[in-house]
């Protein structure tokens, strides 16, 4: 490149060649074909592409990915007897910034997604309530609304990292892939309570769904009345059946099966209600032999997406490393990089502005030698609270225990650029 100072900016500030934030700016990545001087001056109609020599297609009522990109997929799960209970996971390594295409949001359901026929759904508040109200979508419409970037993430997300061994095939999707982010629009759930008359007393709700699975969860009232939503819209559009058309609970930042989904009825009640759904599961097993409850809100969290293992690098060079970060707690401060296994740290750029309880999409600017390495990344969010290791992290719990996963996760890189997972700390 002609007349380049070498700068500051092409100095690492990290071991494994992480650079500075803003040395991409500078023109450095060279990846792209140099232009001829015929490529530039040819008249429309010569060397011009085929497309620009007939009309193209016409307009579509909804449309569909470019053809190109029908291969990114939720990850589903293989046939099974109970084909409706499971999970499927959102490719996050196909995806960029931080919305999560409505079509690709994982899903999780404990006996498949209901056909509801929105034209006689109602929700029904009732309990410890001066009023029992009875909403249907119609009247729901009516009330004011709010919109938020919300992530929602299962708590069984990345669990099966506390195991020893990492698949070879594991994809950052096939690990961590249950969790997505998109815009949420809705009711406050504090009018509805509101104009039922929550009486003094009661201290909690119990959330139904409508499905099969009758799933049922407690949500303290304090998050009720903070920034739970009865969502009705996702992306913008009426909410998708598989996230619960035609409403959900969402619960910004708590364990994605309090998110209820197809929601029927919400109980206002003095305690928690103790139902199957968490009793059986999503409770932590303690190392001193204790359960804790009801752990409702998720740490703090971060994935490299680019690169992870199958986008393997072509070859020494510089590279964008970028991946996402969430908190339950609120925004995301800072997320740190290390290139060299975790001597060394640098900080990433986050795209702004971050939205609390949403991914955050992070960037650092990389020049890999070739050499075998290992990438990690670490979050803080606005309260302090930072990534803890793998290995504190489990040193917290009983064996097994798997849900609230939210360590330091690893790739290794070998010299011919595959990625793979490990557990580096
Ligand atoms: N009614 C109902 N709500 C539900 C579930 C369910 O099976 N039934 N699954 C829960 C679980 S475990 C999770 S992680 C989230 C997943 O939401 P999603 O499928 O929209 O990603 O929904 C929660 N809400
Ligand atoms: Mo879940």
């Amino acid at each position: 490149m002609p007349n380049r100072r070498p700068s500051d900016l092409e100095t690492p500030v990290a071991g494994g060649g992480l650079l500075h934030r803003r040395a991409l700016l500078g023109g450095t990545i060279a990846a792209a074909g140099a232009l001829s001087a015929a490529q530039a001056q040819d008249p429309i109609g010569l060397g011009s592409p085929l497309t620009m020599t007939r009309p193209g297609a016409g307009f579509s009522g909804y449309g569909a990915p470019a053809e190109w990109a029908q291969g990114i997929r939720r990850l589903t799960p293989p046939a099974s007897a109970r084909p409706g209970t499971g999970s499927s996971r959102t490719p996050l390594e196909a995806l960029e910034g931080v919305i999560t295409p409505s079509g690709l949001h994982f899903e999780r359901h404990h006996n498949g997604v209901p056909a509801i026929d929105a034209a006689k759904h109602e929700l029904l508040i009732h309990g410890l309530v001066k009023r029992p109200l009875s909403f249907d979508l119609d009247s729901l419409r009516r009330y004011p609304m709010v919109s938020a970037m919300r992530f929602i993430e299962c708590a069984g997300n990345s669990g099966g990292l506390t195991g020893e061994t990492i698949a070879p095939t594991a994809t950052a999707a096939s690990l961590h892939g249950l969790v997505s982010n998109s815009e949420w629009t809705g009711v406050p759930l504090s009018i509805l309570l509101e104009e039922a008359g929550v009486d003094p007393s009661a201290r909690w709700l119990l959330a139904e769904g409508a499905d099969a699975a009758g799933m049922s969860r407690s949500v303290p009232l304090w998050k009720a009345m903070d920034d739970a939503v009865v969502a009705l819209f996702q992306n913008g559009e009426p909410i998708r059946p598989e996230q619960g058309f035609p409403m959900r609970l969402l619960l910004p930042g708590f364990q994605g099966n309090a998110n209820v989904k197809w929601l029927r009825r919400l109980k206002v009640t003095r305690e928690a209600t103790y139902t199957r759904d968490e009793t059986s599961r999503y409770s932590l097993l303690m190392a001193d032999g204790t359960t804790r409850v009801f752990p409702l809100e998720l740490g703090v969290k971060s994935l490299i997406l680019k690169p992870s293992p199958g986008l393997t690098l072509r070859g020494p060079g510089v590279y964008e490393i970028s991946g996402i970060a969430w908190s339950g707690a609120g925004r995301i401060r800072a997320v740190e990089v290390s290139a060299d296994g975790g001597r060394s740290w640098a900080k990433a750029a986050l795209d702004g502005p971050a939205a609390a309880k949403a991914l955050t999409r992070f960037r650092m600017p990389w020049r890999w030698d070739g050499s075998p390495l290992t990438l990690l990344s670490r979050a803080i969010d606005e309260t302090g609270a930072r990534q803890p290791t793998r290995t504190a992290w489990k040193a917290q719990f009983a064996p097994g225990q798997s849900y609230n996963y939210n360590a330091i996760n690893a790739w290794a890189v070998d010299q011919a650029g595959l990625l793979r997972g490990v557990h580096a700390t």
